[in-house]
């Protein structure tokens, strides 16, 4: 058997349907950027290796992906976090024209370029962590050309940083000031002119998928269900933001139209969770939104598990309620304030993740065929990843076949 690349010794959590799938002396073949072979090192053929990492019993896990963030903004919004550790509410701080109006006001000013160099130290953040894929939204523009514009600073992230960038559009993310009165017009301005124009934008920018924020301060289920069924005839998958303040039925309404995942979930009702299980809806926690809000409403992760819902863990790293750029992070407090299992953390960051970007086929898992996006990681059990708090173990990072120099 030939090989670009041999990794030779190391313990594998493959993470091949959610479970660790520990190979405990194991080995990696890799051509070109795919998984050629995989299993324990007592199986493996004779290779002819054009580069070897002789491994010391490192642990392997797929690289991570962070299947929900807003990491493309302009500005902050650490003045409000000064004003919420003072008392003011986040609904407060909306009404005064902050919140996320205020971080539109930002973004609508920056060019492509300007709000990439804004980006770029949040994104090596996540990529020192051994994140290898990222989802970013859209959705602080909330006008067609500033909408645009974030997709042209996407499209540079990923030109310098060695990452895959899914990218969502979230026109439907708040209402625009212009639009306040008038909200329906603004869902009409999505339908008839946003989504068409990025629909039709090249390759690189055109989004991987079409996302919406179903909430009473946000757009209704009626409104929710109108772009959904536009963005479907422009054959975009569907991602939704639910359930995160009330249930509206969001989560409900996305499943049955077939969403790739649903978002937030602190008020799903355990009749909304038949629709996932139909669809394959994968249930996005985002712990360190629920954390920085002070929520004390849990998403019903014992329902969820118990009915075999596939559960993805992100950042939701974002600069109102989640300013987190540590997946790792995130991780832990899956686990510490919602009680994830580790295993259930790290299936949640790359299997289930992949899952909920629709990459499952690709991404994700370390299987014969799949891309070899990979972590070595200098720990004992998985179970470390969601051990610390504020430490990150030694690694190296594996992408598309390449060994990345750190
Ligand atoms: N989910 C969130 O938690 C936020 N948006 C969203 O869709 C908050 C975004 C912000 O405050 O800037
Ligand atoms: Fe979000």
């Amino acid at each position: 058997m030939k090989a670009d690349l041999l990794i030779h010794n190391v313990r594998i959590a493959t993470m091949e349907r959610g479970r660790y799938g520990l190979i405990n002396r194991g080995a990696i073949a890799i051509s070109g950027s795919h998984i050629t072979w995989v299993g324990e090192v007592a199986a493996l053929p004779r290779v002819d290796a054009r580069k070897t990492i002789p491994g010391r019993g490192q642990l392997v896990t797929p690289g991570l992906i962070d299947c929900h963030t807003h990491l493309v903004y302009g500005g902050n919004r650490i003045d409000e976090f000064e004003q919420r550790m003072g008392g003011a509410t986040y609904e407060e701080i909306a009404e005064r024209g902050g919140g996320i109006l205020s971080t539109v006001r930002s973004t609508r000013r920056g060019s492509p370029e300007a709000l990439a160099a804004q980006a770029r130290p949040r994104m090596r953040a996540l990529l020192s962590e051994g994140v290898t894929t990222v989802e970013i939204k859209t959705g602080y523009g909330l006008e067609l050309e500033a909408e645009v514009r974030m997709l042209e600073a996407m499209a540079m992230l990923a030109e310098d940083h060695p990452v895959d960038i899914f990218r969502t559009f979230l026109a439907a993310h708040a209402i625009p000031p212009e639009y306040r009165k008038r909200p329906d017009e603004y869902v009409d301005l999505i339908i008839d002119t946003m989504l068409p124009h990025v629909a039709e934008l090249p390759p690189e920018l055109r989004p991987d998928a079409v996302d919406a924020y179903c909430e009473e301060i946000a757009f209704s289920i009626k409104q929710t269900r109108r772009i959904f069924e536009a963005a479907r005839e422009h054959g975009f998958p569907l991602k939704i933001h639910a359930e995160q303040l009330s249930n509206l039925g969001g989560t409900a309404l996305a499943a049955r139209m077939g969403a790739l995942s649903a978002a937030h979930l602190e008020y799903l009702d355990a009749l909304d969770i038949p629709a996932m299980m139909r669809a394959g809806t994968v249930a996005v926690l985002l712990p360190c939104a629920l954390y920085y809000l002070r929520e004390t409403r849990r998403p019903p992760v014992d329902l969820l598990r118990r009915r075999a819902v596939p559960m993805a863990v992100a950042t939701d790293a974002n600069p109102g309620t989640s300013p987190c750029f540590s997946l790792l992070t995130a991780m832990n407090m899956a686990c510490v304030l919602l009680g994830l299992t580790p295993e259930e953390a790290l299936a949640g960051v790359t299997i289930h993740a992949a899952r909920a970007l629709g990459r499952a086929d690709r991404i994700g898992s370390i299987e014969t065929g799949k891309q070899a996006d990979l972590v070595l990681w200098d720990v004992d059990t998985p179970a470390e990843l969601s051990y610390y708090l504020g430490y990150v173990p030694k690694h190296s990072v594996v992408r598309r076949g390449v060994a990345l120099t750190p």
